[in-house]
């Protein structure tokens, strides 16, 4: 009947463990997610059965990493709905992804008098980097206003688009609020002025079906931990002609045809993004994590985490003195809140030695705190496997927070 979460939950041997004499709850899902079994085995099959370097050797263990390495690319290909796998790049995760289009993209595209568009909500991430292009080009960078339930303007949005916007880089889901932007009809409408467009999938991915191809977006990019695969490694989806266009960022062995002192030609697409040895057993962890959300009933999936997004923001709302900070109308994965009269990282600790597990602070996305009229917020962000006993959990510790302050 339904979803069994319970049966989800064996798959993740982490969630058995205690913290302190309380079982864990783990609801910081949006900083990092837990790993199933299958890409932990992955991992270890890797290391004790085919541990080589990949695309160089002729001898056995090295055409298995390769095939396993490459046949990852391919899993991540299918998962986020690219053409073929040679439009899938790895990196180290979304804050790579980003650095590697801003720098090698757009930065050789773009000078006085152009525009690059994001929005107020994205992690700094998404932000740094192009105030880091526009100091080297003395390009603009225009930021979309967001409205007080944390959604982007979008009639600002597209005043701010023109003729001089050179690239517009958005969140596809904002990890301080959980808003779900309308990703499809801003791609449609950055096109129309020329500009090509990336996404910040690092918090879509684990929540959201993922089609590059349907929302036609120009690049996009995510982050293997977040979406249950192993840290250091994430992939940037790239439109095939995109790729071709974009020079190399870092030079070195793989990403080469040929080498003289006089003249180097590059590798193929995506070969010439990935100078140098790659996190082999990475990208294949992080081929298992797709394989795994991809054998779930998503639509299931979905139904799950919604409930549990709704359920724990009316339970947070019975709550004296609490303020839900994010209220789109299209939300996903995290509840951020406020309670008043106690610091949120007072909250993250008390909670902690109830055995719950939350991040407090500004969440790497200090402007939409700052929009906020704040410093800081608690926020619980939530995975397949949480369950409503879970909620209750976090609400006994949010009174036990209460009864401490003497509220
Ligand atoms: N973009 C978004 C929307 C994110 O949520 C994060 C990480 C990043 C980019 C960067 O990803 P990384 O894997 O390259 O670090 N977000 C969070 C968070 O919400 N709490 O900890 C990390």
């Amino acid at each position: 009947m339904g979803y069994d979460v319970n049966q989800i939950r064996r798959d993740f041997p982490i969630l058995e463990r205690q913290v302190g004499d309380k079982s864990l709850v783990y609801l910081d899902n949006a900083a990092t997610s837990q790993k199933p079994r299958a890409v932990l085995d992955a991992i270890e099959r890797y290391y004790t059965h085919s541990n080589a370097n990949i695309h160089r050797g002729v001898h056995r263990l090295s055409v298995e990493a390769t095939q396993a390495y490459e046949g990852a690319r391919q899993k991540l290909a299918s998962f986020v709905g690219a053409d073929s796998a040679e439009e899938v790049v790895f990196v180290r995760g979304t804050t790579e992804g980003i650095n590697l289009v801003a720098q090698a993209y757009v930065r050789p595209r773009v000078g006085p008098g152009d525009e690059i568009l994001i929005s107020h909500l994205e992690h700094h991430s998404n932000i740094v980097p192009w105030q880091m292009v526009a100091r080297q080009t003395g390009a603009r960078l225009r930021v979309a206003r967001i409205n007080e339930r944390g959604e982007i303007d979008l009639e600002h949005f597209r005043e701010l688009l023109s003729e001089s916007t050179r690239f517009v880089a958005l969140a596809h889901v904002s990890n301080a609020l959980g808003t779900i932007n309308p990703v499809a009809d801003m791609i449609q409408w950055a096109h129309e002025v020329g500009a090509p467009v990336l996404l910040d999938g690092a918090q879509a991915a684990p929540h959201l079906e993922l089609d590059v191809s349907r929302l036609d977006c120009d690049f996009y990019t995510v982050s293997g931990h977040k979406m249950y695969g192993p840290t250091g490694i994430g992939i940037l989806y790239g439109k095939r002609a995109r790729l071709e266009e974009m020079d190399p960022w870092e030079g070195g062995g793989e990403m080469i045809r040929s080498v003289t002192f006089e003249e180097t030609t590059y590798n193929e697409v995506p070969h010439k993004f990935e100078a140098g040895t790659p996190n082999i057993a990475g990208a294949i962890g992080l081929g298992a994590a797709a394989d795994y959300l991809r054998s779930l009933d998503w639509a299931a999936v979905t139904a799950h985490e919604d409930e549990l997004v709704e359920v724990a923001t009316q339970r947070l709302l019975e709550l004296p003195g609490v303020r839900i900070i994010g209220t789109a109308a299209q939300k996903t994965g995290v509840v951020a809140f406020t309670l008043n009269g106690v610091h949120p990282h007072d909250v993250g600790t008390i909670v902690d030695q109830e055995g719950v597990a939350v991040r407090t602070g500004h969440h790497c996305a200090q402007p939409v705190i700052d929009h906020f009229g704040l410093s800081a917020t608690t926020r619980a962000s939530f995975g397949l496997y949480n369950t409503l006993a879970e909620i209750d959990r976090l609400i006994a510790a949010l009174r036990q927070v209460r009864k401490i302050f003497e509220l």
